[in-house]
């Protein structure tokens, strides 16, 4: 099969160059800096992954040396070659990040997917730091691990002596493809066996407002992994008595919401998707699906071991690290919770407080966008509208301020996010405050969030839930200025 470059033309020499698709023998792209080869290579690849002693096949996104994902620093380029291993298509979008347009890597919004053996260039400035991940948005391979962290230093907060990313994972043994079939036609798969046959009663209430109990956690799933490992033989990471550390927690679940559970510890959350908040201390926090949070630990100086828990939201279900402080006994952590943990809230969202807020303004624009759904069929979607091609993109206009207000129609949660943008939560259920900066916001059901951002990056830009079978049945859309 001949290779096949995909070569994305650089920032700097021209924003609005969309990409073009030359042959194998063309290393540059017209318009490109010749002088500025990537400096990073991925490899998005099959591998094997062993969890509770099974082995399953799952994607990667990793460095040649075998690095998964990236860390650089704020100032760099991001300048990375995508090399496609698989057989499939592919396309990686750089979450959280603000790239131009035509990089932001959905495919049929951005560009064209990467063909099976294929490359893609990428370059554009890195304007701030922060957790980040990697992901496919390509078909269901995000739901197969197609993933990484993408971690840009930025000197955050005091100077911690250790950095710990963790990874969270939700995975089934069961392909991805069978799972959304069994969602489709209202559960019976094995994947879903416990909850499928209420499926269809517990939801034909939907688009009332949500009432009673919240609907949580549609997949049942096989395990919960952090930095793909379970609690059974979980990662042990060595760290001072009496040092510091910043925990870099990016949730990349397909679809399961967390309480990140600190134990006995307290932890100082000083950002939330990449971006600072005024710092809070505490020792649970949620995290829905792709959001992050940046949270200071200071180790205390006795030695002692300290599990670093993620408990699925609604479940006793868990899955963690453990820190190991000095020389201290590693007991086993259970993989179960000794009590089921409640529904994610919005108590901690209304408590943030953007460290850099947006300038107060009046916004020029506001949108409307209820969350909706059907559970027979599985079928969602915005105001009512199933994502297809033919649906015109929202239109927006550089330089204003937007506001984008959401109304969750639905029983069930729905972690928002916008991409090239980073928005701030200025409303929940009619109360206005200045929240956080962030990416991706948690719109539980029945509630009412209002985030704002500036329109300072033109180009057609993904806006949907990040439930992964709720994105690919249809609840998504996009915003245009060009
Ligand atoms: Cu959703």
């Amino acid at each position: 099969m001949p290779t096949r470059r995909i070569v994305l033309a650089s920032a700097l020499a021209a924003a609005a160059v969309p990409p073009v698709i030359v042959g194998a023998q063309t290393s540059t792209a017209p318009g490109s800096d010749k002088a500025a080869p990537p400096t990073t290579v991925l490899a998005l690849e099959r591998r094997t992954l062993a969890v509770n002693g099974k082995s399953a096949s799952v994607y990667g996104i990793r460095q040649p040396d075998g690095t998964y994902g990236i860390t650089t620093e704020v100032g760099k380029r991001f300048r990375v070659r995508v090399e496609n291993k698989i057989d499939k298509p592919s396309l990686i979008h750089w979450h959280g990040l603000a790239p131009p347009w035509q990089q932001d890597g959905v495919p049929g919004i951005s560009g064209p997917p990467i063909p099976a053996g294929g490359s893609a260039d990428y370059d554009f400035p890195l304007g701030y730091g922060g957790t980040f991940f990697m992901h496919s948005h390509e078909g269901l391979q995000e739901q197969s691990l197609m993933l990484a962290p993408l971690i840009i230093h930025d000197g955050r907060g005091r100077p911690a002596r250790q950095e710990i990313v963790v990874l969270l994972n939700d995975f089934s043994f069961a392909p991805p493809e069978q799972i959304y079939k069994g969602l489709r036609k209202g559960g019976g798969m094995p994947s879903m066996a416990p909850r499928g046959g209420a499926l269809t009663a517990r939801m034909s209430g939907m688009g009332q407002a949500a009432a009673a109990a919240p609907d949580l956690n549609d997949v049942k799933y096989d395990a919960f992994l952090a930095n793909y490992r379970t609690l059974v033989d979980p990662e042990v990471v060595k760290v001072e008595p009496g040092g510091e550390v910043l925990l870099r927690i990016i949730n990349s679940s397909s679809m399961s919401n967390f309480h990140l559970d600190l134990g006995q510890l307290k932890g100082e959350l000083i950002a939330v998707d990449g971006f600072r908040i005024v710092p809070l201390v505490a020792q649970n926090f949620p995290i829905a699906v792709a959001q992050r949070l940046d949270i200071l630990l200071a180790v205390p100086h006795v030695p002692a071991a300290h599990p670093v828990l993620a408990i699925l939201e609604g479940e006793r279900r868990q899955t963690g690290i453990v820190l190991a402080a000095g020389q201290a006994a590693i007991a086993r952590v259970p993989d179960l919770a000794t009590t089921s943990s409640p529904a994610l809230t919005l108590d901690l969202e209304r408590r943030l407080r953007a460290a850099e807020p947006l300038k107060p303004r009046t916004p020029d624009r506001v949108c409307t966008l209820n969350l909706t759904g059907e559970m027979a069929g599985y079928i969602w979607s915005i105001n009512n509208v199933v994502w297809n091609k033919d649906v015109p993109p929202l239109p927006i206009a550089e330089g204003e301020r937007v506001e984008l207000i959401m109304i969750n129609r639905t029983p069930m949660p729905h972690p928002m996010h916008l991409h090239g943008h980073q928005f701030q939560v200025v409303e929940i259920n009619g109360k206005r405050f200045p929240g956080a900066v962030r990416d991706t916001v948690l719109v539980p059901p029945g509630h009412r969030v209002i985030v704002g951002f500036d329109a300072n990056n033109p180009g057609l830009w993904a806006f949907h839930c990040h439930l992964l079978y709720h994105l690919e049945a249809g609840m998504f859309t996009t915003f245009k200025y060009v």
